[in-house]
């Protein structure tokens, strides 16, 4: 794009006066960065308002993707970066005297999302835009997103999440396009004039849905498509009368309550929460999005629903938005005055379903008296969903009851959504192939028996434009001038790096690169933690949600026994290692938030020991989140996917820390399987069991864990040493928590249910021969760069362009320009 300077200066002048009344001299650094973001929207509502006729004119199938979490982060430097404006930007900047990096630091992020599945959601919109597929993302505007996390005396405290406090230039808010959403009422049945019945909710409460339209910018390209978050208001603000009698806070009590709807994320990554609000949230963007759906299919194609699914599909992202399925037969039966066979048969064949984890604490199942009389006509519908579902199950398995209870969407009281989604969707996926063989041979087994051409997998990926492009500048553009540009949207291309695994100019260039992200990462560290540590030491990163299955505590038991080794001998020989940790707990989860302060706690102990000549150090970051990812990633020397084998589904970090030079130090579980597959044994450190045998143990119940703890070397004396007194926990007792559910279980539950104890000695293996590895810096490097050459897998590119061929048929559109 050619831009004109002086152009882009007068635009930043007068978005600057207008919004702050402030010259550039005056300025705050937020507010710089507010007004460089709307100067370069400027150059993105063409390219938008073209995107949109284009699609419409063409009357292209457009993809809907539905999810309650987009985990979007920043927007400024990626949005610049896919616009190719970021350089011009840059030098105008430079000449105000000001520095572009200032002012992406001032931006918060947008953290509408918990982990994982919300990041994936984000890197999703990326790739479709890219490939110039018309795609779009629908979700909330929640006011606070993922709670801001502070260490205070080694303990999580978390904070609200105030991200639009500096105001929010990425989006556009479109009162012209707001809808209703109707929560509780009862049910009128009514005839039309030909005797035909049809239902109407009367006594409902109404909820306006606002939408916020952010920009999704692809790169180097002319789509711009949309991602749509809806915010909750009252329709009736504030009751004058109420004032007027001086009652203030009744007058806007029920605005508040409405409000409420988007107010806060729920932060429970992998974790259901039944509570009403939660399910308030799922139907209020749900309902709002598919009446938006309908209302732009009309404004196209009339009002023959004949061709629906032919131009339109929606994916389900987990659980979280199934209630789209009977919101559209309500939608088709009471709005639209469609028959059921026919309303039913288009929504099988345009919703699709991803899975995203098979822990049962995940499923969601909405409580019967919770569910009806918030929803009353819904629950009907899925009712009636059942009820013919039940007759088809009838006559292919008659007689056999278990199967048939077991598969039936309501049951025990309760709705099982993840049933609805299957039942009413014509894919289902899972997230890696390990994930997705788990689901058809275990999980879902009666469910790929029945419908055995539903289930697929697709295996997830990263974007490479965030996750290399922007957060590793140095050694992105290494890349490009070794092997060209074309990796930025052909991750594939990186292969061609494979000529320079014995190029010594090269694996320096490499090595010296990663020296250079270390030491910022160093420096970041020293300014927010106080600790110094060694960019020569190995980089040991465990970064993601705090997670017992994600076994964090494995990581810090290993660290408890090196530390134990170096007391005994100072002059021990290993490389030193810089152990380094970001996690946020869920607010409520007690264990979790134990494993956090045991970390600040060995790092307290360890960090201050003189004797150990600083051979080791312990880093707990503080509030992990999208922008500090970035700077973590291209610092890693070690990547940590240490989570026991058949638990989680996929993970994406494992793919950005691969991207960016770092070794995986990892057990046979998600995706990590297929990155081993793509790079080689020799080049990752594999331990411990694998998914089969972690199932065989938990089927037959015969894992005994204080075996491991008597018999392996070194291992009594650190799970002894939880609650003995070497690390404090302030007198809380969760240390000593931590110990009985490794030893004992607690509650009931069986004693260390994800196997630490069983897999440590192989993991202090594997630790061990990498540190050794370590000492070779020559194949050290040579084994990065082979990780980077070997990533193109993982690109979303490739993950979207296999959705878009196997799930949604779509097809890419070139954007041409209108001139109204
Ligand atoms: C994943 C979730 C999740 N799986 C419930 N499930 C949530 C479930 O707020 N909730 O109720 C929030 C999140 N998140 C993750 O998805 C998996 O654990 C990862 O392995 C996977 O990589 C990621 C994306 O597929």
């Amino acid at each position: 794009m050619t831009i004109n300077k002086n152009e882009l200066k007068k635009s930043i002048t007068r978005e600057l006066r207008a919004n702050f009344g402030k010259t550039i001299e005056e300025a705050h650094e937020y507010e710089l960065y507010y007004a460089v973001s709307r100067a370069a929207l400027e150059y993105v509502v063409e390219k938008w308002y073209n995107t949109k006729k284009t699609y419409a004119k063409k009357q292209a199938k457009q993809t809907y993707y539905l999810s309650a979490e987009f985990l979007m982060g920043r927007f400024m430097g990626n949005n610049l970066i896919n616009l190719r404006i970021n350089d011009v930007i840059r030098e105008t900047l430079d000449e105000f005297g000001v520095d572009i990096n200032k002012l992406e630091d001032s931006e918060m992020d947008a953290g509408l999302g918990n982990g994982g599945l919300g990041r994936l959601a984000a890197c999703f919109l990326d790739s479709l835009a890219t490939l110039k597929l018309p795609g779009h993302g629908y979700g909330l505007r929640y006011k606070y997103g993922m709670f801001e996390q502070k260490i205070e005396n080694g303990f999580q405290v978390e904070y609200p999440d105030d991200w639009t406090k500096y105001g929010d230039p990425w989006s556009i808010k479109r009162v012209d396009r707001m809808f209703e959403v109707k929560f509780g009422g009862q049910i009128e049945v009514h005839k039309d004039e030909y005797g035909k019945e049809y239902y109407k909710m009367i006594n409902t409460e109404t909820v306006l849905a606002v939408p916020y339209d952010v920009p999704v910018i692809g790169y180097g390209n002319d789509t711009v498509n949309t991602l749509r978050l809806w915010e909750a208001r009252s329709p009736e603000g504030f009751d004058l009368k109420l004032f007027n009698d001086q009652t203030y806070l009744q007058a806007s009590a029920k605005a508040v309550e409405a409000e409420d709807i988007s107010r806060v994320l729920y932060p429970n990554d992998t974790k259901k929460d039944g509570k009403q609000l939660r399910l308030k949230q799922q139907y209020f963007f749900t309902s709002a999005s598919l009446q938006d759906i309908v209302r732009r299919y009309k404004s196209i194609y009339g009002n023959d629903f004949s061709r629906f699914a032919d131009k339109i599909a929606i994916q389900l992202n987990d659980t979280h938005p199934v209630v789209a399925i009977p919101e559209l037969m309500r939608i088709f039966l009471d709005i639209e005055k469609l028959g059921w066979d026919e309303s039913w048969n288009i929504c099988k064949k345009v919703f699709a379903y991803t899975n995203h984890t098979i822990l049962s604490e995940a499923l969601e199942k909405w409580d019967i008296p919770l569910f009806q009389p918030l929803l009353p006509r819904i629950y009907q519908i899925i009712e009636e969903i059942n009820r013919r579902f039940i007759t088809e199950l009838q006559q292919k398995y008659p007689g056999d009851w278990h199967r048939i209870n077991k598969m039936s969407i309501i049951g025990n009281g309760q709705i099982r959504m993840a049933w609805l989604a299957i039942v009413g969707s014509h894919k289902v996926n899972g997230v890696a192939e390990l994930h997705t063989e788990i689901l058809k041979n275990s999980e879902l087994k009666e469910w790929n028996e029945l419908y055995p051409e539903k289930f697929l997998n697709k295996t997830n990926g990263i974007t490479q434009r965030r996750w290399l492009l922007k957060a590793n500048p140095e050694l992105a553009s290494l890349i490009t001038e070794l092997i060209g540009d074309k990796w930025i949207t052909d991750l594939y291309e990186l292969k061609k790096l494979e000529k320079y695994l014995d190029d010594d100019n090269i694996l320096n260039r490499v090595s010296e690169i990663k020296f250079n992200n270390k030491q910022r990462l160093a420096n970041y560290i020293k300014e927010t933690t106080g600790i110094v540590v060694d960019p020569h030491s190995i980089f040991d990163i465990q970064v993601k949600r705090l997670h017992e299955y994600k076994r964090q505590l494995l990581n810090v038991l290993h660290i408890m026994d090196l530390y134990n080794k170096l007391k005994d001998n100072p002059y021990l020989d290993v490389e030193p290692r810089t152990f380094i940790f970001g996690a946020k707990a869920a607010a409520g989860y007690r264990r979790a938030k134990g494993i956090i302060k045991l970390i600040n706690s060995i790092a307290e102990v360890i960090n201050n020991d003189s004797s150990i000549n600083g051979k080791i150090k312990v880093v707990f970051l503080e509030n992990y989140r999208v922008s500090l990812a970035e700077k973590i990633f291209p610092a890693a020397d070690v990547s940590e996917q240490i989570s026991t084998a058949s638990k989680e589904a996929s993970g994406t970090g494992n793919m950005k820390f691969m991207l960016n030079g770092a070794l995986t130090l990892g057990t046979m579980d998600g995706a990590n399987v297929e990155i081993v597959e793509e790079v080689g044994d020799d080049n990752a450190f594999i331990f411990g069991l694998s998914a089969q045998e972690v199932e065989a143990y938990e089927a037959n119940n015969e894992y005994n864990p204080y075996e491991e703890y008597v018999n392996v070397e070194g291992l009594k004396k650190v799970i002894d040493q939880l609650a003995d007194g070497t690390y404090d926990d302030n007198h809380t007792g969760i240390f000593k928590e931590l110990q009985n559910s490794l030893l004992y279980g607690v509650d009931g539950s069986r004693p260390d249910v994800y196997f630490l104890l069983k897999d440590f000695a192989s993991y202090r293996e594997a630790q061990d021969k990498l540190q050794n590895a370590f000492k070779d810096k020559r194949e050290w490097t040579r084994k990065a760069l082979k990780n980077i050459a070997n990533a193109g897998k993982f690109s979303s590119d490739r993950t979207i362009a296999e959705y878009a061929k196997e799930i949604w048929n779509i097809e890419p559109i070139e954007v041409n320009d209108y001139i109204d």
